[in-house]
């Protein structure tokens, strides 16, 4: 591993980056191809997940990949979906070295790609920056291996810890430069994610707004009995911008011809002590393609995430203001006993936002 294969594969992880939360269920994947130091294809992994980002940088060098190096920040795939393998496209393109981060989990992959390579006889190089690219391609691999996506838990809240007023007043705690980056964090997302209370109590659009920003990430709503008001927001948007609503089985049917109707996608979940399973709850939206949810609240779905170790990374926003014990705490009952038992977690980032406070946290390493 050499300082340029450090510089080069740095650049195609920032591709990579590019196509977060637009191309589930497939890892959002970045390509460069280089030949004499110069770089003559960029690629990224397409939304919905085709074209990869090898087929995407390779149509960009041309002849000129003939004797080249790619870049690629996962292994490059080998079955054969709606397109040939890209590693045959490299291959057949002439390739000569591969340089890449970290090997694929998809079972039809795994190691085999590489091997393709190989044997056409290109040198591989694996492992270069391989911490960053598992970092960013954690979703897929989460997805691969556990059945389930990430999970990040936002709470915006007071300084002690409230959500909003025992009268349900919530809006706004934090201000508008939080929100805006609320905003790009969910553009960073496959879906974003609320129980049914948070849906009824701020009638959120849940959408990417002020930023440029085309692409929306999925509305998913956990609402057990769906009594989220047909009139609200995201109903009225459903048929623009997806909304999946998790549901218990056997529900209301003429709610869920209503949500139908309306466009929602509607998937039942297990339930267990009368709430909706949070572990089944994470598999079926696995299943449905996701890699990553950026769950907004309210306090019960915390609670039973956190309940159930399923929160990958915590992000708080703390505003200056104190709402007292009769308000609403951002967490739901966790009954627990003793500190050693409370869910922990590693602060990676602190930084000032506007007049708030924002707090990064990863789940602790055993
Ligand atoms: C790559 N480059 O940019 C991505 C890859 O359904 P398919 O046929 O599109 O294949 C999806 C699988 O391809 C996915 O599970 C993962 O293993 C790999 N993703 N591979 O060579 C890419 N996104
Ligand atoms: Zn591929």
């Amino acid at each position: 591993m050499n300082e340029t294969d450090k510089r080069f594969m740095a650049l195609a992880l920032s591709l990579g980056r590019r196509g977060q939360g637009t191309c589930w269920p497939n890892p959002a994947v970045g390509c460069v191809i280089v030949r004499d130091d110069r770089i003559i294809g960029r690629g990224w992994t397409q939304p919905g997940g085709r074209p990869h980002a090898e087929t995407e940088a390779l149509a960009q060098a041309g002849q000129g990949a003939r004797g080249a190096t790619a870049y690629v920040t996962l292994e490059p795939c080998a079955h054969h979906g709606k397109t040939p393998p890209c590693a045959e496209a490299l291959i057949a393109a002439g390739v000569s070295r591969v340089v890449a981060a970290v090997e694929d989990s998809d079972p039809r992959v795994a190691g085999q790609g590489f091997a393709m390579l190989r044997e056409a006889g290109i040198d591989v190089v694996t492992g270069v920056l391989a911490q960053q690219a598992e970092r960013d391609l954690e979703g897929f691999f989460l997805k691969t291996e556990q059945g389930r996506p990430f999970v990040t838990l936002k709470m915006a809240s007071s300084f002690d810890g409230r959500i909003a007023t025992s009268t349900g007043h919530s809006q706004w705690i934090t201000g508008p430069q939080a929100r805006r980056v609320v905003h790009a964090m969910r553009a960073r997302h496959d879906a974003v994610m609320v129980g049914a209370g948070t849906a009824r109590a701020d009638d959120p659009s849940l959408t990417v707004r002020d930023l440029g920003v085309e692409h929306q990430p999925v509305r998913v709503v956990v609402s057990r009995h769906m009594d989220i008001p047909l009139m609200g927001q995201l109903a009225r948007s459903a048929s623009k911008i997806p909304v999946w609503l998790c549901h218990a089985h056997h529900p209301d049917a003429e709610r869920a011809q209503a949500w139908e109707g309306l466009g929602a996608k509607l998937i039942p979940c297990a339930l267990k002590d009368h709430h909706i399973d949070a572990v089944d709850l994470l598999q079926q939206l696995g299943q449905a393609g996701l890699t990553s949810v950026f769950c907004e609240g309210g306090a019960a779905l915390a609670a039973s995430l956190l309940a159930e170790d399923l929160v990958d990374e915590l992000i708080g926003f703390t505003a200056g203001l104190t709402i007292g014990a009769e308000g609403l705490a951002a967490v739901g009952t966790l009954g627990l006993e003793t500190l050693e038992a409370a869910p922990r977690f590693e602060l990676i980032e602190t930084q000032a936002v506007g007049g708030d406070v924002l707090h990064r946290w990863r789940r602790a390493s055993e």
